[in-house]
């Protein structure tokens, strides 16, 4: 047993405990200057501070939250107030996170296809983090599908799944539980059939990684992307189809040991994300033996930055739009979320 196999489990069972999702607030500075200069926000750090400490004083964020994923930057920063965020986050009654990963980089040979990076002095980045307060990590693996069917390619899921279990045995080696995701993406006009062909061989090859690595899976959170049509396909499934192929995937594939599922909102809809995550937790609850939560990003934030702008005077009301997408969320991790909530909330 590990020397922080104890911790590890309390903290990844609070960490997708009953009615609390995840927020993912982990951008990269590329990411997120890219988000703000869209909207017309200076992309300094400045404004990156403001951002985020917007997102982690929203009043009782932690209703809603178990934990945020910072980024590097993040987790070193603090309130206007000097309250740095990592104790600004305890003392709400949460657990600092965050994201390891150095970034998905082109990968040689394999035109199209990234592989995510970040392994190199890992072991001591994690100690610092460890140190600073952080009890999660995070590290995001991205698999494309491509029109022709000639992607994901082999090497690919399987060079992207040995990175994500060697980052995993090394967070629980240190103390912090391994967020773990494969994330499929959902640009392309790929049919829902063809992403559960690649999500059910990329779960497949994750988890036989996971076990050579020695991962536990009592210690780590699966954040997995949904089963559903590319973007640009045609034919959109249902949501009650999306719930059903992506669960179906899901039994087939991650041990009943995995403490928790936080999917990833992955571009989908703000209302789809919310919709889909509810259908699970409505339709297949039963036949689960982990919990079905959230770790969004844009589907929490985006309602919040678009309204923010940043603008200072904005704060509140951008904060009152995040809460929203929290709560909602959160009401479907309990198959409580209904589209009623949406038109209320129009005015309809
Ligand atoms: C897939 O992205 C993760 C979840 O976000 P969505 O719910 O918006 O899909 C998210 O945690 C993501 O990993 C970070 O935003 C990463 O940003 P970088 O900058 O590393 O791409």
């Amino acid at each position: 047993m590990g020397a922080y196999a104890q911790e590890l489990r309390a903290t990844a069972k609070a960490m997708v405990a009953r009615g609390k999702g995840i927020m993912a607030m982990d951008e990269s500075n590329g990411t997120c200057n890219k988000r703000f200069a869209a909207l017309g926000i200076p992309t300094t750090e400045e404004y990156r501070q403001v951002y985020r400490q917007l997102i982690l004083t929203a009043p009782n964020l932690s209703n809603y939250i178990s934990g945020p994923i910072l980024y590097d930057e993040t987790i070193r920063q603090s309130t206007t107030d000097g309250t740095p965020f990592v104790q600004f986050i305890q003392d709400a009654g949460m657990i600092p996170g965050i994201k390891v990963d150095t970034g998905a980089k082109d990968m040689a040979g394999h035109p199209g296809e990234k592989v995510t990076e970040g392994l190199d002095n890992l072991r001591d980045r994690i100690a610092e983090y460890y140190a600073m307060g952080a009890r999660f990590a995070k590290w995001r693996a991205v698999i494309t599908i491509d029109t022709a069917g000639d992607l994901p390619s082999w090497g690919c899921i399987e060079a992207n799944a040995h990175g994500l279990a060697r980052y995993a045995a090394l967070c629980q080696e240190g103390g912090l539980v391994p967020i773990v995701e494969p994330e499929v993406l959902i640009d392309g006009d790929h049919t829902i059939e063809r992403c559960l062909e690649v999500t059910d061989r990329t779960l497949a090859e994750v988890f036989v990684q996971l076990r050579n690595q020695r991962v536990e899976f009592d210690q780590m959170v699966l954040k997995p992307s949904m089963v559903i049509a590319g973007k640009t396909c045609l034919q959109q499934a249902g949501v009650d189809e999306v719930a059903a192929a992506t669960i179906q995937c899901l039994q087939k594939n991650v041990p009943a040991t995995v403490a928790g599922i936080a999917f990833l909102s992955g571009g989908q809809s703000i209302e789809n994300s919310s919709a889909h995550l509810n259908a699970m937790n409505v339709k297949f609850r039963d036949r689960c033996p982990w919990p079905v939560t959230f770790s969004y990003a844009r589907a929490i934030q985006q309602p919040a930055l678009d309204y923010w702008r940043g603008d200072s005077r904005r704060i509140p009301e951008a904060q009152q739009r995040l809460l929203r997408r929290a709560e909602f969320n959160s009401a479907a991790s309990l198959g409580q979320y209904s589209s009623k909530m949406e038109q209320a909330l129009a005015g309809v």
